[in-house]
């Protein structure tokens, strides 16, 4: 497979800074060996973006923070989304924060629209990232990038390079939850996602999860993308984020969960993000993030 590598070295969506230097630690710990050595041609290895650190640029409203940033860089992410996956490239994409995502999903759901193909997001995170400006604590753009692309919230946001949602929420599936504020949890209800909390992984069995997942997006859509949020797995094995959270998935899950993804064939785009390094331990979340990525392009054990 040829797969596009668009590095988003974007910090701006959330409170920790340093997740702009994701792509180069994921880099660093042998992304291109990896995909080289599963077969795959990575020719194209570039950032779409040119951007000003966060230190230099204007915070703007602190209901939606780095807004005109964060909209711009999301814009230009898109369009290389959207050629990679007209061109039968895999878009992977690499954070940054999890703001990054409004771009891709803008860029995956335009090409499936002229295509008439029914897009689904598996949406890997400890948190929904469905607040809007009104529910959001903090004003940062990272804990919204869901619910804006299922078509709530401020408009700058919600028409990001295509007027309207990206994703239509009822073709929408968590895995991992264990962290949600009480205004998205209300709007996530109401939009009809499908949540899998860490608490149901803990009642039915991780394998059970799995099934559902496989069985939801065959009976939903054509297309899925992943958004994969490295802090949906247990800060013991994956330290490097910007908001650890005790309680995730551990290393053989998260692995697992990459490779029945990869069974299902319907993955056509992907993103790995919030690898924070300033808060790693010898780049072990990066590395963790480079085996997800090649159990998902196709690593198998035997
Ligand atoms: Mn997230």
């Amino acid at each position: 497979m040829n797969i596009h590598i668009l590095e988003m070295p974007l910090d701006f969506g959330g409170n920790r800074h340093g997740s702009d230097m994701g792509p180069s630690a994921i880099r660093l710990a042998g992304l291109k060996d990896k995909l080289t050595a599963l077969g795959h041609e990575t020719k194209k290895h570039f950032s779409p973006i040119e951007l000003h650190p966060q230190e230099y640029e204007e915070q703007g409203d602190p209901e939606a923070k780095y807004l005109k940033p964060i909209v711009l860089a999301c814009n230009q992410l898109a369009i290389q989304v959207e050629t990679a996956y007209k061109t039968d490239a895999f878009p992977l994409v690499l954070g940054g924060d999890h703001s990054i995502s409004l771009g891709t999903l803008a860029g995956i759901s335009s090409a499936c629209k002229e295509d008439e193909k029914e897009l689904g997001v598996l949406y890997v995170d400890a948190h929904g990232d469905f607040n809007t400006t009104e529910t959001s604590p903090s004003g940062n753009i990272h804990g919204m990038c869901m619910g804006a692309s299922c078509g709530f919230g401020i408009p700058e946001l919600v028409n990001l390079y295509d007027n309207g949602r990206k994703v239509n929420p009822k073709n929408v599936c968590y895995i991992g939850l264990r962290d949600i504020d009480e205004g998205e949890k209300l709007l996530m209800k109401e939009a009809g996602v499908t949540a899998f909390t860490m608490s149901d992984i803990d009642r039915q069995g991780f394998s059970n999860i799995l099934k559902k997942i496989l069985v939801f997006f065959k009976t939903h859509v054509d297309v899925v993308h992943i958004s994969f949020d490295m802090d949906v797995i247990d800060p013991m094995f994956a330290p490097g984020v910007g908001i650890p959270l005790p309680g995730g998935l551990n290393y053989r899950e998260a692995l697992l969960l990459m490779e029945e993804m990869s069974s299902l064939r319907m993955v056509k785009s992907a993103e790995f993000v919030e690898v924070n390094p300033v808060l790693d331990v010898r780049n072990q979340t990066a590395a963790m993030a480079v085996e997800l990525i090649g159990r998902l392009l196709g690593h198998k054990i035997y």
